[in-house]
């Protein structure tokens, strides 16, 4: 950390074609809370988020959803926004991309690598990934992206070129002299590999699209999205601006301590950003730690795979502090992780409903009872080895708790803490404080106070360790507790003993909502819901992917459009005829279990069966749907839908305001597989 006494942390800035969903909310939700734990051990924090709005891959889902890329964008970076706000996550600033600030931002840093020498214009003839925004070393037109294995794009135009090759022999001495600068060990290993295999130089503008940041004074030119996006972590603090305002905030907080990443988005990070510093003389980040990925049903988390799962469902069940200690706690910090939702609720019902949640509500409904709400005062004379022993596991609970979190061992950290609970639990379990309160004496009251004291303090120690990872909860069980702002709070001191005698208790009442099987019921229902209209064309309109399944939901949602303003941008006779459109006949129909919208169709295309999951339940019974011919999308790109692997989508017409499904289907007999054209 810095010994200026400030500290700046940033996640990646989200792109704004796909809606939020819990990956993004997992960096963000870890920002928050080392960024909390930052202000509460006295740094001037700078926490920053925001969205990433440039680029062909937005351009063109934005075109899907027939309306300019700047509404897209202001739309879906409004939900981004609205979800950290729900969460109350603490950003200190949002920086959108397509703001003035960030514009003339970048533009000044361009032009200082033009002025230093490290841009030069050339021209470019190879493949271009969209849906990475990656230049890639494959030579075949169409060949698949490396790094995703979607087809690439074949550009020829002539760019701007960045001078990454002049880079190699500094960045190899940045990664050595500072080994903390990419983390963890594995990705850092990673990094080098790559970057002694050779640096060629970096394509940094484009000139087939529009949407993105001129490059000045050659306004043809946009610049590359990559470029454009990593700067928003100087433009957000100031640079580029005249205002001494913005000068000032860039001094106090850049260089950044941390920019927090996932694993996917290194080499931008790790090379490229350093590179584009080094030439344009801005001091560097001090770490880029990037984290694994969160995995549903075994796969990444992602819209383009369709096993989502969003923030909201989590939200309006089982709260924000739920889902944050879910993802502090189950995943390792840096490795790949594994949601489901019963492993939701077991983490919910024993750490924090039975665990924490328990802790509080028996220690301060006691205290309420027998000493009138007051903590009580703990006599010396009264007390024995055990009152002792949980001092001192508190004590080395904040030092070990501390060490972990500074290593970003978050899960460990938790574990610590949890062993304080479960102690504490046990403490009061084997001290039958409620048998010691049926006895009159002097000295059983003496001790009932002893008991109850060593059980508050020790709840307020581990509310205040892990207030910055369950913020809501522990502000409201420190009001409990008497104690006033948990905000207010300076962890540098925290230790045992520093409970105020006799402070009045504020209202008990239980801190962690009831959970039981329904609410993973209830979940995967309003999961259910949730993916079930996103099946329909509706979210065609903020889905990723590969050239090919983008413009096939082009062809859905035109398939789909209820108005004739919907979709109405034209695609060329070429886009078209990338969509594989074709005959299929329905050989089985069944309901989905537990999700009432869903059928699980095997469709006959003559050459081969497909199962496709279809969002047709309610105005289609199952049994009237076989034999029927129908006209399915197949060369969608695979995902999973509950569970099931939905291999193409089917056409239809969506009617009315609730969108109900009607499928397409022809007069005449059309043989199977046969192409629609
Ligand atoms: O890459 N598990 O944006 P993006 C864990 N705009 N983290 C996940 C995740 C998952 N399943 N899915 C997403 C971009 N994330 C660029 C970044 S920065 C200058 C530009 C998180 O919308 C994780 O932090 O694809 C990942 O790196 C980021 O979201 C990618 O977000």
């Amino acid at each position: 950390m810095d010994n200026s006494g400030k500290f700046y942390i940033t996640t990646p800035i989200y792109y704004v074609n796909a809606r939020p969903h819990i990956g993004h909310a997992y960096t963000t939700v870890v920002c928050d809370t080392i960024a909390r734990r930052q202000r509460m051990m006295g740094y001037d924090t700078w926490f920053l988020t925001g969205t990433d709005e440039h680029g062909q891959k937005i351009e063109r889902s934005a075109t899907a959803a027939g309306c300019t890329p700047k509404e897209f964008a202001d739309k879906v970076s409004s939900e981004f926004r609205q979800l950290w706000d729900r969460m109350k996550l603490s950003y200190n600033d949002f920086i959108r991309t397509t703001e003035p600030r960030h514009i003339k931002g970048m533009q000044a840093l361009f032009k200082r690598l033009q002025d230093r020498g490290y841009i030069y214009k050339g021209s470019y003839s190879g493949q271009y990934c969209v849906y990475d925004e990656l230049y890639v070393d494959v030579t075949e037109p169409g060949a698949p992206c490396p790094e995703c294995g979607r087809p690439t794009e074949t550009i020829r135009e002539e760019n701007y070129f960045f001078k990454l090759s002049a880079m190699e022999e500094p960045l190899l001495r940045l990664y050595t002299e500072n080994p903390d600068f990419v983390r963890p060990e594995t990705r850092r290993n990673e990094v080098i590999s790559f970057v002694r295999g050779g640096l060629r130089d970096l394509s940094v503008s484009r000139t087939t699209f529009t949407w993105g940041i001129p490059v000045p004074g050659d306004e043809k030119h946009v610049i590359y999205v990559w470029l454009d996006a990593l700067a928003n972590y100087i433009t957000a603090l100031g640079f580029g601006s005249d205002d001494p305002k913005d000068k000032a905030k860039l001094d106090r907080y850049w260089p950044a301590d941390v920019h927090m990443i996932g694993k996917e988005i290194v080499r931008f990070h790790c090379v490229y950003w350093p590179a584009f510093l080094l030439a344009a003389d801005i001091p560097l980040p001090k770490s880029i730690v990037a984290h694994g990925w969160l995995l549903f049903e075994e796969n990444k988390m992602s819209k383009s795979r369709g096993n989502i799962v969003r923030t909201e469902t989590i939200l309006d069940t089982l709260g924000a502090d739920t889902l944050r200690y879910f993802l502090m706690r189950e995943i390792v910090f840096g490795s790949d992780g594994s949601f489901s939702f019963d492993a939701l609720v077991q983490r919910f019902n024993s750490d924090l409903a039975n665990g924490l949640g328990n802790l509080s509500s028996r220690t301060l409904s006691m205290i309420t009872r027998y000493f009138d709400g007051e903590i009580p005062y703990p006599s010396l004379g009264a007390r024995i080895p055990a009152d002792h022993e949980i001092a001192e596991l508190a004590n080395k609970t904040i030092s070990e708790f501390h060490a972990h979190f500074e290593q970003f061992q978050f899960s460990r950290a938790l574990e610590t803490g949890w062993g304080l609970v479960a102690a504490v639990n046990k403490y009061i379990v084997d001290n039958e404080p409620w048998a010691v309160a049926e006895k009159d004496d002097q000295d059983s009251r003496a001790r009932l106070a002893t008991i109850l004291h060593t059980s508050a303090e020790a709840l307020r120690i581990v509310t205040a360790l892990v207030h910055p990872v369950i913020p809501e909860s522990t502000a409201r069980i420190w009001e409990q507790l008497g104690l006033g702002d948990i905000v207010k709070l300076d962890l540098r001191n925290l230790a045992w003993g520093q409970l105020p005698l006799h402070t009045k208790l504020g209202k008990v009442e239980a801190v962690f909502p009831r959970a039981d099987k329904s609410t993973v019921e209830r979940m995967q229902q309003m999961e259910q819901e949730r993916s079930t209209a996103s099946t329909t064309a509706i979210e065609a309109e903020s889905t990723p992917p590969s050239p090919t399944q983008d413009t096939a939901q082009k062809a859905a949602v035109s398939a789909a459009a209820t108005s004739p303003g919907v979709g109405a941008s034209t695609i060329t006779v070429d886009d078209f005829a990338k969509v594989d459109l074709r005959v299929g006949q329905i050989k089985v129909a069944e309901k989905v279990k537990g999700a009432d919208k869903l059928l699980r169709l095997e469709v006959d295309l003559g050459t081969e069966t497909r199962q496709i999951v279809a969002g047709i339940a309610k105005a289609y019974a199952p049994e009237k749907l076989i034999g029927r011919k129908v006209v399915i999308v197949a060369n969608l790109a695979p995902r999973k839908l509950r569970g099931l692997e939905s291999q193409g989508m089917i056409v239809a017409a969506s009617i009315g305001d609730d969108g109900v499904p009607v499928l397409a289907g022809f007069l005449e007999d059309v043989p199977l597989g046969a192409r629609l054209k």
